[in-house]
């Protein structure tokens, strides 16, 4: 049986993942392909609880390694309950965040071993990597800019600019690391730019 297409969206905060995440889905359904959309951290009812707790701008610490576990929960119910029984569906699954903002953020921003991490990327996604990723990649202070326009921050944008240059810096290295899987789009142009790209990479994988 084949199986659909998985695709993420990363990138640091306020580049317009959400934005051009909707722009995908209006594209692959004119293309009679069956999409399914959802979120990291989120996508089941224990995941999006977790997601809460992990987002709440009142809970003001959080150890790093309990945040990476948090992570990879909600990850391995997301999996399981919603990834992969879309995907054996045949449906093309847009995920708003996975497993890179993990190595950006926990790996990246919080300084925790990639090892570890990537143990428990195996442990926890086996084989399923995403088809392709793309990174949206803008200046801190844009996406910032951009995210603090949309209303209350959440406990990550509550973070200082050394924070978001480590998760930018980590982004980069993933997608220099994994050149064939994650397209690193320019977020800083005109949106109509940045869809350009990303329809151009599309219709490759189409
Ligand atoms: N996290 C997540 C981890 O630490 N580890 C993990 O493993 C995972 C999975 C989740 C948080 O969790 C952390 C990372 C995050 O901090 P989130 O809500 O998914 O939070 O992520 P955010 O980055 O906070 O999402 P945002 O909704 O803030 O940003 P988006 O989706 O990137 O941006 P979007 O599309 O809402 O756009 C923001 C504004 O910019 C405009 C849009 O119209 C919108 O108003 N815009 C543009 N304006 C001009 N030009 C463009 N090119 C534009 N593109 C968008």
């Amino acid at each position: 049986m084949t199986r659909g297409r998985f695709i993420t969206l990363e990138g640091g905060e306020g580049v317009g993942k959400s934005t051009n995440l909707k722009f995908i889905e209006v594209l692959l359904i004119e293309k009679g392909l069956q999409v399914m959309v959802t979120r990291e951290p989120g996508g089941t009812a224990l995941a999006e609880k977790l997601r809460q707790l992990l987002l709440a701008s009142d809970v003001k610490k959080i150890d790093a390694s309990t945040e990476l576990l948090l992570m990879f929960a909600a990850r391995a119910d997301h999996i399981q309950q919603v990834i992969k029984p879309a995907l054996a569906q045949e449906k093309w699954v847009l995920c708003d965040r996975f497993t890179d903002s993990t190595y950006a953020y926990q790996g990246g921003g919080r300084g925790l071993d990639t090892e570890n991490i990537a143990w428990l990327e195996k442990f926890v996604q086996q084989q399923l990597q995403p088809d392709i990723t793309f990174l949206l990649d803008a200046p801190i202070e844009i996406g910032m800019a951009r995210a603090k326009k949309r209303g209350a921050l959440d406990r990550f944008e509550t973070e200082q600019h050394v924070f978001f240059n480590k998760v930018r810096v980590a982004f980069l290295k993933r997608a220099n690391d994994f050149p064939k899987r994650i397209k690193i789009i320019d977020a800083n142009q005109a949106l109509s730019m940045v869809q350009e790209n990303i329809q151009a990479h599309l219709d490759a994988l189409i």
